[in-house]
C-alpha cells in the first residue's frame, strides 16, 4: 500500500511538471507571428498563463509579448554577415545552433513554470519537410516534458489555384509525417478569401480534402497543365492513400465579436492531457464557417 502511494505521488510530481503549448509552423508569410499574437491575446482574457517563445531568429518588430527570444543567442543577419550565407542557408545554420545550444533555451524556459507555451517558429519550408533541426528540437522539448501540438497554418489563397492547392497538401502531408506531433492544418487569412476570387468548388472541398480526383479533372482543363496529368493524379492519390490532411479555416482578428448574433462556439480543440496534447484552441466564430480568434 505504502509503495503503491508512493508510486502516486511520483506520477503526480511527473504530472505537474508538464507544459503544454503549440508550436506554430507554416510557409513564410501564412501568419504565424498574427496567429500567435490573436491566441496570446485571446488565452490572456480567458485568465491563462501564457507564454511566447520566439524561435525565428529573422522575426523584426515582433507584435507580442515575447517571453524568451531566440534573437538574443543568434540573428540571421549576424549568421549571413559573418558566415556570408544566404537566408536559406543561414536559418538553417541558425536552427542547427540552437540545437547545440539547448541549455541556453532550457535556461530560459524553466523559468516559465505553469505557462502555456507558443512557440513561434521559422518559416522554411524544408525545416519542417525534411531537415531534423526543428524536429530535434520538438523531440528535446518533448523530453523536457512539453506535450506540444503543431499548428500549420498555410495561406488560404493556394485554394484559388488547383495546381498550387496540390502542392500544399503535399508540404502539409510530408509536414505531418515529418515533425511528428498531434497536427492541425489551418488555412489561414479566411478573410480575405473572397477577395481571391469565385473558387472552383465549395470551401467544404478544400477544408475536408474531398475526392480530388475533381481537382486533377479541373487541372487538365488548362492547357498547361494537360501534359502533367498523370503526374497530377499520382501526387492525389498519395495525398489520399494516407488520408490525413484536412484543414480548419481561420481568421486571426484582434477583435470583439458582434452581440446579438448566433456566432457561438465553433471549434473547440483540446485534446486531454497528458497522454496527447492540451491545445486550448477555444475559437469563436463570427461567420458561419470560418472560427476566429477574438
Ligand atoms: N487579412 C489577414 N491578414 C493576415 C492574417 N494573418 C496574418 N496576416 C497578415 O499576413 C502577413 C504575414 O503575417 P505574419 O504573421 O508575419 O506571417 P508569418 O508566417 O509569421 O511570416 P514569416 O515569419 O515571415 O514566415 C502580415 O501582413 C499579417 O498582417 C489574417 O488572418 N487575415
Ligand atoms: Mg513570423
Amino acid at each position: 500500500m505504502a509503495e503503491k502511494e508512493t508510486c502516486g505521488m511520483a506520477e503526480n510530481h511527473k504530472q505537474s511538471s508538464l507544459a503544454f503549448g503549440q508550436v506554430v509552423i507554416g510557409p513564410p508569410g501564412s501568419g504565424k507571428t498574427t496567429y500567435c499574437l490573436g491566441m496570446q491575446e485571446f488565452l490572456s482574457a480567458i485568465g491563462r498563463k501564457v507564454a511566447v517563445v520566439n524561435l525565428d531568429p529573422a522575426n523584426e518588430g515582433i507584435p507580442y509579448q515575447c517571453a524568451v527570444d531566440v534573437s538574443e543567442l543568434i540573428t540571421l543577419a549576424d549568421v549571413m554577415e559573418n558566415l556570408k550565407l544566404g537566408p536559406n542557408g543561414g536559418l538553417i545554420y541558425c536552427m542547427e545552433y540552437l540545437e547545440a545550444n539547448f541549455d541556453w533555451l532550457q535556461e530560459k524556459l524553466d523559468q516559465l513554470k505553469g505557462h502555456y507555451f507558443l512557440f513561434d517558429c521559422p518559416g522554411q519550408v524544408e525545416l519542417c519537410t525534411h531537415h531534423n533541426s526543428l524536429r530535434n528540437i520538438f523531440a528535446q522539448l518533448a523530453k523536457w516534458n512539453f506535450r506540444l501540438a503543431a499548428v500549420h497554418l498555410v495561406d488560404s489563397h493556394y485554394c484559388t489555384d488547383p495546381g498550387k492547392f496540390i502542392s500544399v497538401l503535399c508540404t502539409s502531408l510530408a509536414t505531418m509525417l515529418h515533425v511528428e506531433l498531434p497536427h492541425v492544418n489551418i488555412l489561414s487569412k479566411m478573410d480575405l478569401i473572397e477577395q481571391y476570387g469565385k473558387l472552383a468548388f465549395n470551401l467544404d472541398y478544400y477544408t475536408e480534402v474531398l475526392d480530388l480526383s475533381y481537382l486533377v479533372d479541373h487541372l487538365a482543363s488548362d492547357p498547361f497543365f494537360k501534359n502533367y496529368q498523370r503526374l497530377n493524379k499520382k501526387l492525389v492519390e498519395v495525398i489520399e492513400d494516407y488520408s490525413l490532411v484536412s484543414f480548419l479555416p481561420l481568421n486571426v482578428q484582434v477583435s470583439k465579436p458582434r452581440k446579438g448574433t448566433n456566432e457561438a462556439l465553433a471549434v473547440h480543440i483540446d485534446f486531454s492531457p497528458p497522454f496527447y496534447l492540451h491545445l486550448s484552441c477555444i475559437l469563436l466564430c463570427l461567420r458561419p464557417g470560418v472560427a476566429h480568434i477574438c
